[in-house]
């Protein structure tokens, strides 16, 4: 028998290692990286890429702002409304390139304060914002040296808001992050072929005009250069992947790209083409780009070990600003929604759309304070957290976890005082109100869990949280 070339029992050998090391990431619950597959991507070890996502896997609660050329007609094109989202008014009003571009010489945001979006976000308990660099309409919201539909070149307030909001964001401990759309209805290389439909104005699916992928590929990656070196950002959240055009190849080379940029940035799953819809979590055929899932608008049924995802929402029902929309969440809502994604192991980016004049609507801010009151009292039990250990949803509410601790978060207040806890696999020690730590709760064991036996009236009707901690940490 012919002997079998070394190179051959090497490689061998290689395919059975990678498999071993698979199966033990899986054993050991390490994340895997949602991109690539050795788990890890640019040779990053599991450590490295822990590092790399340590401080936003802690953070849990960001702010997504859609700020740009939309927020001028605000959801109203010669007195056309919809019930469509307002930042993608050239869309559904059909508006052409060139009529779109006049918004430009009627955006300036002279009352913006820097600070006071931070302040804001801040005090709600949010540890980064994500701002649209450029949406789908192609416009840069920062001083873009290789456009010149820029907020700096094409409006009269010409000045760079993304410089003062990074610099005030930094000042205030926060992290600042990028948005950015792949898909662009301005960039000359992409039309729009669709009956009724201008070709300069927007679509969900713009088409590229033949041989012209290259150069836009290059005008990206130029642009994301620049807003990478001059402003740092922390988290890059690409958008508008869905586009025809975009492949899973050039989600990883955009990946690998911004990472050489950058090395120790996040991106999301919409830089390729992972995620399945809305839904926003990979599909399982391959591993693809990117070091989060994204749900949007929803929140995942049930938690998902060893993945990082982060739903965004709005507080509306849009995500650019539209003067009309009405249907704010109430504070409770934000605040229970925030507990139920920590609680399956979660980030929540929550959204505001500014003003043209650059302002964060009222119905947000006040809202944003109060889900600030109760994070003040309460962040312990969201920051640094794991998701809950119990495999069905809680009746009575949620629970995070941390090592030593769990996190009891009552939305539905026991009418008689009386809290039956399932049984989980650690054993509990001391009970107390998050809000009272030096008021013991007495509890007893029985056949299903332990019964807390707590005061009779909620601390906070939106959600009261009880600490347990156990004998194992
Ligand atoms: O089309 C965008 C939309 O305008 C908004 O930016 C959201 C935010 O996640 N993403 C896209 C819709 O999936």
């Amino acid at each position: 028998m012919k002997k079998a070339p070394l190179r051959f029992i090497v490689f061998l050998l290689c395919s059975i290692c990678t498999a071993a090391f698979f199966e033990a990431a899986a054993a050991v619950g390490e994340r895997p990286a949602i991109g690539s597959a050795s788990g890890t991507q640019n040779h990053e070890t599991q450590a490295e890429r822990d590092r790399r996502m340590k401080w936003w896997r802690e953070a849990r609660f960001g702010m997504f702002i859609h700020w740009g050329l939309y927020a001028v007609p605000a959801g109203e094109y010669n007195g056309q409304r919809s019930k469509r989202i307002g930042e993608w008014i050239m869309e559904w009003a059909n508006i052409p390139r060139a009529q779109y571009e006049t918004f430009a010489r009627q955006f300036n945001p002279v009352k913006f304060n820097a600070a006071e979006w931070v302040r804001i976000a801040k005090g709600a308990g949010m540890k980064y914002i994500v701002i649209t660099s450029k949406h789908h309409d192609g416009f840069s919201m920062n001083d873009s040296g290789v456009s010149k539909y820029d907020i700096v070149d094409a409006t009269p307030y010409g000045k760079d808001p993304m410089r003062a909001l990074a610099n005030e964001t930094r000042k205030q401990g926060l992290r600042f992050c990028f948005y950015y759309s792949i898909m662009d209805w301005h960039h000359p290389s992409q039309y729009v072929d669709a009956p009724g439909k201008d070709p300069t104005a927007g679509h969900r699916q713009t088409k590229m005009h033949a041989g012209s992928k290259p150069d836009y590929v290059s005008y990206m990656k130029e642009q994301l250069r620049e807003f990478i070196t001059a402003y740092r950002p922390e988290v890059l959240w690409f958008d508008g992947e869905w586009v025809d055009w975009w492949t899973e190849e050039d989600g990883k080379d955009l990946y690998q790209y911004v990472r050489n940029l950058k090395p120790d940035i996040i991106v999301n799953n919409r830089v390729g083409k992972g995620r399945k819809g809305m839904e926003g979590l990979n599909k399982d055929d391959q591993q693809y780009a990117g070091d989060f899932g994204t749900p949007e608008q929803r929140i995942p049924p049930a938690g998902l070990p060893g993945v990082d995802w982060e739903s965004c929402m709005t507080m509306n029902d849009t995500w650019g600003y539209k003067f009309y929309d009405e249907n704010w969440k109430s504070a409770e809502t934000i605040i229970r929604n925030l507990i139920d994604i920590a609680s399956k192991g979660g980030n929540y980016l929550l959204n505001v759309g500014p003003t043209a004049e650059g302002l964060i609507p009222q119905p947000s801010t006040e809202r944003l304070a109060e889900v600030g009151r109760w994070m003040r009292l309460n962040g312990e039990a969201i920051y640094g957290t794991s998701a809950g250990p119990f495999a069905t949803q809680l009746s009575f509410g949620r629970a995070t976890s941390k090592p030593g601790r769990l996190y009891l978060h009552v939305f539905d207040w026991p009418a008689d005082g009386r809290l039956q806890v399932p049984a989980w696999r650690k054993t509990p020690k001391k009970a107390y109100l998050l809000a009272s730590p030096r008021a013991p709760i007495r509890f007893t064991a029985n056949g299903e869990g332990i019964v807390l036996q707590m005061p009779m009236k909620a601390p906070d009707p939106i959600a009261s949280v009880i600490v347990l901690e156990t004998a194992e940490r």
